[in-house]
This record gives C-alpha cells, structure tokens and sequence, in this order.
C-alpha cells in the first residue's frame, strides 16, 4: 500500500520543488501544491520558475513520466508536507500564517493513518500548535493521524545533491508519528535519520543557522576592531586558526539571505531574555552592512575634498553570498542603495550572475574595475579574485578578495 501513496507537497518554492521532484525522481507519486497559478502551469511544462543547478532536467523528467504535477489546490493524500514560507513581520516576529493557511486546506482532507510534516522553518511550538488546529476541526483524527517536523538544511546551489545526502532530523508529536515520518524519508533520503520531538526538531533548525550567525558576527566584529587597530584582519583570522581548536569564520559585507539572517529572530522574539548573544549577534550583523556603507561614503567624501570632482566608484557585487544569482536579503544591496543615495558619485554597479537589475543598471565587472577611483568589493564572487591588485585606486576590499586590508 505505501508504494501507492500518493505524496502531497503544499508550496513550490526553492525547497518545496526540489525536494517534490527528487521524491518523485526515487519513484513516489507526488503533486506539488502551489498558490500561484504561473507556478503551477510552469512545472506542468516541465519547467521551473527558480534557479537551481539540475533542477530542471529532474523536473522535466518526473513531470514526463507522470509522477509529479502541479496543482493550484490540495487533493487527498497519504502524505502531505508543508514547504510554505516563514517570513517575518516588521517587529522581528515570525509570520506563520502561510504554515497555518496550509495547514487550514488540507483539514478536510486527512483521514486516519496519513502522514501531516511541517518542514518550513518555525518557532519552536508550531508543529503542536498545528496539530492542535487539526485536532480541534477533526477530533476523531486524534492519535489516528501522525503529525511531524522535519526541517529542511540544504545549501541553495547545491541542492539536489544535499536532499538526498544530508542528513534528517526528524520529530513526531508522539513517537508513532516519529516512525512512520522516519519511514517516509527513508524512501529518498539517503543521509543519517534522526529521530526526536517536534519541538527539539524545531529548535534544531533555529539552533544551526543562529549558530553560523553568531560565529559570522564573531568574525565580523574582529574586523571592526582590527579596521580601528591597522591590522590585517585576514591574516589574523589565518594565523588564530592555526589553533587546534579556533575555527573563525570569515567577515564580509554583513549576513544576508532568506535564512541565517531570518532565523534567530525566531528565537529571540519568543525568549527574549534568554537570547542576549543571537540577538546581539544579529545586530552586529546588520551593523556591519551599515558600517561598510558609512566607509564608501566616507572614501567618496575624501576623494571629493583632495581631488575637486566627483569620483568614479565600483560597487563590485550584488548578491547576498558569492557565486549565486540570488539577491534576497542582500547586505550586498543594501550597501549599494545606501551609499547611491548619500552620495554624488560616478557609479559602475556589478553583478556578474545577474544579466540585468530593475534598480541597477549593471557595468561589466573588468570595466568597473579597471576605470573606477574607488572599489568597494562587496562580494567576494570568484571572477574579482583574478582581477591584478590596483595600488593606484582606493580599494575597500570588505570581504577579503584581495585579503590585503
Ligand atoms: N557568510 C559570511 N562569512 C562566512 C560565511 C557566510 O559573512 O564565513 C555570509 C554569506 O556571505 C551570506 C550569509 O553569511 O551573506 C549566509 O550564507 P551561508 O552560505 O552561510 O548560508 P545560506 O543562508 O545560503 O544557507 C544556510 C545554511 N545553513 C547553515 O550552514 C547552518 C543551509 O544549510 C540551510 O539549509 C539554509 O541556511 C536554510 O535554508 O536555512
């Protein structure tokens, strides 16, 4: 009976599609669920609406052999997941409103013995909570159907490989839901599987991107410090990790991105008093975007004051990390803006995994470089790291390019 099963996906997102269409790539029946009309006729082509490497043959191939489709509503399952965004509001609080309208569609149809799991990031409690909203629509359901949280860890970029060979941490509302979800991504989950509660399961997800935040605003703030101390904050980093047991991260433009700089809010809005260091530490985050800015600005000032015109500035980089097309919650962008609108300058904005910008009109990056008087790198993306260190321009190198300031 279980090969049968038909699994349902509510959201095709960046993880909704992917982990939906390498499901159906092991031989599940899946339908993906998504709001959006486009969405939905896009992948019936076979098609996606998102950029991820090898995403599209995966795709096109499970549509064309009739184990995946998309649809704009729920039909009934064996197995449904939520893959529906968390955002948050403006106060830093978390927006589950998307997990709960989900969770809303599909009440009507569950029936005893299916699998419900929440894998969208949420504050700790969501998934009881959920199961409570079930629950008290459908009460005959309780103990009859398996609730879990199983979050999702993959890197964007390298997707396709980390669905399959990450491994799973995986949490029931009881134990009978823990098996039976260990169960279901036993079938295309070829990483480690492991089993606890729904709220643990939660925190664990907060827990590893908070963890990466604090240790970025660690890194970040030694280059404050060493910016005020001449000292190289590169080499210094390389010299501390000689230790054994120092393992720092490196500082650039700020954290940016839909989940290292989304989660701790997660938790420092519902315990704030416990988590002094994960809210600090995304501050210092912020602040460090703030401070690069303020440096560029600072650069043009100078340059207007000792040599009588504007300056020509490149603003080298868009993203919110390098290598990557994506510009979500870019510190990178965010700098750009800031600087753009403080300042009267010459501008060369580059992107080079970005064809055109509705905001910013884009310069080729060796162009940027080679004509500007000022160059704020602000992503260290691999095509500037061949470009010849400049001794005659003023270079703000914020995320170790060059690695010579
Ligand atoms: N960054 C630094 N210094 C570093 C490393 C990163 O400034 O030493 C910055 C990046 O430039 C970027 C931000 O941090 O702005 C986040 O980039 P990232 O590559 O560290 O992580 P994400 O946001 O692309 O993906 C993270 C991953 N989580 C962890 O590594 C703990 C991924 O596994 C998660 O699945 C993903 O968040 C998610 O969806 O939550």
């Amino acid at each position: 009976m279980e090969s049968t099963e038909q699994i349902l996906f509510l959201g095709l997102g960046y993880i909704g599609l992917p982990t939906a269409a390498v499901a159906a790539s092991k031989g599940l029946q899946v339908i993906g669920v998504d709001i959006d009309p486009q969405v939905v006729d896009t992948v019936n082509r076979g098609e996606i609406h998102i950029v991820e490497p090898g995403l599209r043959e995966v795709v096109r191939e499970v549509v064309r052999a009739g184990r995946f489709r998309a649809a704009t509503k729920p039909v009934a399952s064996g197995v449904y997941l939520i893959v529906v965004p968390t955002p948050f509001k403006g106060n830093h609080e978390p927006d589950v409103s998307y997990v709960e309208a989900a969770t809303r569609s599909v009440v009507p149809l569950l029936k005893a013995g299916d699998l419900f799991i929440i894998e969208s990031t949420s504050p700790v409690g969501t998934t009881d909570r959920m199961a409570r909203l079930i629950f008290s629509e459908r009460p005959e359901l309780e103990g009859q159907l398996h609730v879990a949280y199983c979050p999702e860890r993959v890197l964007p970029g390298n997707v396709l490989h980390e669905l399959v060979h990450n491994d799973r941490v995986i949490g029931g509302i009881d134990e009978a839901s823990t098996q039976r979800a260990m169960a279901f991504y036993a079938r295309f989950v070829e990483g480690a599987l492991h089993p606890t509660n729904a709220r643990t399961a939660e925190m664990c997800k907060l827990t590893e991107n908070s963890s990466r935040d604090v240790q970025i605003a660690f890194a970040n703030e030694l280059s404050l410090i060493c910016a005020k101390a001449g000292i190289n904050v590169w080499e210094l980093i390389e010299l501390a990790n000689k230790h054994p047991r120092v393992h720092i991260l490196q500082p650039g433009s700020g954290v940016g991105g839909h989940c290292i700089a989304v989660d701790p809010y997660f938790i420092t809005a519902d315990f704030p008093s416990e988590s002094q260091l994960i809210a600090k530490s995304r501050e210092i985050n912020n602040y460090k975007a703030f401070w690069c800015a303020g440096q560029v600005k600072a650069a043009i000032q100078r340059f207007k004051v000792t040599q009588g015109r504007p300056p020509r500035v490149a603003l080298m980089g868009l993203a919110f990390k390098p290598n990557i097309d994506d510009l979500r919650e870019s510190p990178a962008k965010y700098i750009a803006s800031k600087v753009m609108e403080g300042e009267d300058a010459d501008y060369r904005i580059v992107e080079p995994n970005v064809r055109e910008h509705s905001v910013f009109k884009l310069a080729d990056y060796r162009k940027a470089y080679a004509e500007s008087d000022i160059i704020a790198f602000l992503v260290a993306h691999k095509e500037f790291k061949t470009l010849e260190y400049r001794d005659d321009a003023v270079i703000l190198d914020f995320c170790g390019v060059f690695k010579k300031q």
